[in-house]
């Protein structure tokens, strides 16, 4: 099949890598390109992901609907969306969830410390604290449930098992994990499955949280 556009998807942004991995592994008809012309043209928010049908004019932004975009493209998703319609619903949760109030409070915990943005220990510290309010959800949820939704893998676990690594290589270390087993059994687990096995590989979390120099 040829190429149906491009998506703008920088590997160290938060929001991308889920799109990047979907892509790869199904072998999707999508070229994943750096920043261009193009790209600045399109989109002038100059934010990422974005997507640009390859005829120029069909032109997406936001996470959510790219992602959505992308998983239309495989040809059998299987259980990926959920296998009834309130499971549809269940996935969109949570991946709202994690890209909108837990991204913003890892940004918060974690891009002051690495110097994406001025050290403000005030954000870093109510970051953290917000993000272990979110993981509680998932904690709470996952006490009795083995995945985000329903009884197998669906986006949702990928896309947050993903977003948590980036947790699990910053804010989140060792001890955190051991404080949170049932968060960290179903990353463990969702880790194993091969789309995100053939990606990630075997995965170490931080031995102790980052901290600013
Ligand atoms: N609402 C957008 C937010 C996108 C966004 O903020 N992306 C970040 C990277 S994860 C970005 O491009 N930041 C650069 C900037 O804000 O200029 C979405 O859900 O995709």
């Amino acid at each position: 099949m040829s190429v149906v556009g491009t998506l703008y998807s920088p590997a160290a942004s938060p929001r991308c890598p889920i799109l990047n991995y979907i892509i790869e592994y199904y072998n999707l008809p999508v070229r994943i390109g750096e920043k261009d012309e193009l790209f600045t043209k399109n989109f002038p928010l100059g934010k990422v992901p974005a997507y640009l049908g390859t005829d120029g004019n069909y032109k997406l932004h936001e996470t959510l609907a790219i992602l959505l975009y992308v998983v239309s493209l495989i040809k059998n998703p299987g259980n990926l969306l959920g296998a009834t319609k309130d499971e549809y619903f269940e996935v969109l949760k949570w991946l709202s969830f994690i890209n909108s109030d837990i991204t913003t409070e890892y940004v918060n915990a974690v891009f002051p410390v690495i110097g994406a943005y001025p050290y403000d220990e005030k954000r870093v510290f109510g970051g953290r604290a917000q993000l272990d309010k979110y993981a509680k959800v998932f904690e709470d949820y996952l006490a009795s449930n083995s995945f985000l939704v329903g009884s197998g893998v669906t986006l949702a676990d990928f896309f947050s098992a993903v977003f948590f690594k980036q947790c699990f290589e910053t804010v989140w270390d060792k001890s955190w994990a051991s404080a949170h087993p049932n968060i960290s059994a179903w990353f463990a687990k969702v880790l194993e499955e091969p789309l995100l096995k053939k990606n990630i590989g075997k995965f170490q979390i931080i031995e102790k949280r980052l901290e600013a120099n």
